[in-house]
């Protein structure tokens, strides 16, 4: 596969400090994609001053000149799209369809709102005898993770860019190929140079070198909360701002009355797609006593029904997951649940049949989940679902709300407004009402330990500024 074997810094691509490097495997079967350079503190370094020098001009661009580049882009990205899903297919190992549907169109609505913002948003306004100017906050350093490596990606470059930021892109090291295709895009859309900045590279190298940079003004960081807890520290050290998208564990509860046949099919269909690997997923499914199960039968006939196979294979619903060390993690809280006590109804930690190869788990159901299994409390990030009963509404909400997260959920019943009066008391996010639809210009963030700011429309856009007054 395509691969730049440079960094893009400062408008091209230039060759990396070191000699290290990334090799990028196809989780299907595990063969060499391409390598990509790992990049270190210089590399670093060389981006942040690139950003820093491209700020003031950037940040005093005419917003609807910063709005016509984002169009650009948009229209770059819709115009690779195939390509754009391939990529992702062949990195991160989801099934072709669910990357053109999902991971390759997302971006583009993103991309799309976030132009149409920059030329809206009333950057100054009138408070009084004051005037209040909203001016970007500067340099940001991004950190992704793997997962939607693409809308990651934008849903941090898109308000970024809009609100008159520059940045350094720091992707997750298993999907690098799609975050140089994106710096492609952003060059091809006649961003300035310096405007953007991506450096490939490690975690605990690349990464961390650009959280501990002084010329950063905001780190946004999307991935796991052990990481996310060590970004704030370094933020708070350096008086940086911090945004925050970490993990969850989210519950779709199925209130007594609601229809059943389809939150429950709906529900299994949340936790599989992506292999499990959505930290918004509904992995917690929450039904009472009298129907519970009916609803442990039906969910695991629809898991059973799931086709785990090649990406590329149309039959295929569930890839693999996206490495070694994700397979050995999620398979290790499926034997964890079997040992906690939880019942097996769909699934388990054999490799599913005819893959001699790749990352595969088999879509997975557990009945007689209690609360305080490990199972129903950490993020476990694959194809597997946990099936809890409650006694009344007030069990149910004490169990929705019972764990340290609060990214995103879901409720469903015959009465709208019984929905919705749930849904005010849920500590999370985000909540989706009888199946809801995604909207790429509503907020997105957590609640508790599932992050720290917001993303999408008009709140993400926010993030990226800061405000002065000036007094008459
Ligand atoms: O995440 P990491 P991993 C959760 C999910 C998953 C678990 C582990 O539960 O199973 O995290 O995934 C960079 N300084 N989520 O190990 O390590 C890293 O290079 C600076 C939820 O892949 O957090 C990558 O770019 N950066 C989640 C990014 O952090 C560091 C999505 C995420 O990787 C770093 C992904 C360091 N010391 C995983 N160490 C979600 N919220 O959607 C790593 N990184």
């Amino acid at each position: 596969m395509k691969a730049h074997d440079g960094m893009y810094i400062d408008g091209a691509w230039r060759p990396a400090a070191g000699t290290g490097t990334i090799e990028v495997t196809n989780p299907a079967d595990e063969t060499l994609l391409a390598t990509v350079p790992a990049g270190g503190p210089e590399d670093v370094e060389a981006a942040v001053r690139a950003a820093r020098a491209a700020l003031p001009g950037w940040a005093a661009t005419p917003p609807a000149e910063r709005a016509a580049r984002l169009e650009a882009l948009q229209q770059i990205l819709a115009g690779r799209r195939t390509e754009i899903a391939e990529t992702i297919t062949a990195e991160l190992g989801s099934p072709l369809a669910f990357s053109q549907k999902v991971h390759a169109a997302v971006p583009v609505a993103v991309c799309a709102g976030y132009a149409q913002l920059a030329a809206d948003y009333a950057f100054e306004e009138r408070i009084g005898n004051s005037r209040v100017l909203r001016e970007p906050v500067g340099v940001v350093g991004a950190i992704t993770p793997w997962n939607y490596p693409l809308h990651q990606i934008v849903a941090k470059a898109a308000p970024a860019l809009a609100a008159g930021c520059t940045m350094v892109l720091k992707p997750a090291e298993d999907t690098p190929l799609v975050a140089q295709l994106f710096a492609e895009a952003v060059h091809e859309a006649g961003v300035p140079a310096g405007v953007f900045n991506l450096v490939t590279g490690l975690g605990p190298v690349a990464g961390q070198a650009l959280a501990e940079h002084h010329g950063i003004d905001l780190l946004s960081f999307t991935g796991s909360t052990a990481v996310g807890r060590r970004i704030g520290a370094l933020a708070a050290a350096g008086v940086k701002r911090v945004a925050l998208e970490l993990g969850g564990k989210s519950a779709n509860v199925i209130l007594p009355g609601a229809d059943l046949k389809k939150a429950v099919k709906v529900g299994v269909a949340n936790v599989m797609s992506n292999s499990g690997q959505t930290c918004s997923a509904w992995t917690r499914m929450l039904v009472d006593a009298e129907r519970y199960d009916e609803a442990v039968q039906l969910a695991a006939e629809a898991a059973a029904k799931y086709v785990t196979g090649h990406p590329l294979e149309e039959t295929t619903r569930v890839g693999p997951v996206v490495n070694a060390k994700q397979h050995e993690r999620v398979t290790g809280y499926i034997r964890r649940g079997v040992e906690e006590g939880a019942r097996l109804v769909a699934g388990g930690a054999e490799l599913p049949g005819g893959h001699e190869r790749g990352h595969y788990v088999r879509p997975t159901v557990f009945a007689d989940v209690t609360p305080e299994m490990a199972i129903a409390q950490e993020e476990i990030f694959g194809p597997v679902l946990a099936i809890l009963k409650y006694e009344d509404t007030e069990d149910a909400l004490r169990i929705a709300n019972g764990t340290v997260y609060g990214l995103a959920g879901a409720v469903w019943s015959e009465n709208e407004d019984e929905a919705v009066a749930f849904a005010r008391r849920m500590e999370t996010g985000q909540v989706d009402i009888n199946g809801g639809r995604f909207n790429p210009l509503a907020p997105f963030g957590g609640y508790k330990q599932s992050g720290v700011g917001r993303e999408l429309g008009v709140h993400g856009l926010e993030e990226y500024l800061q405000t002065k007054s000036l007094q008459f």
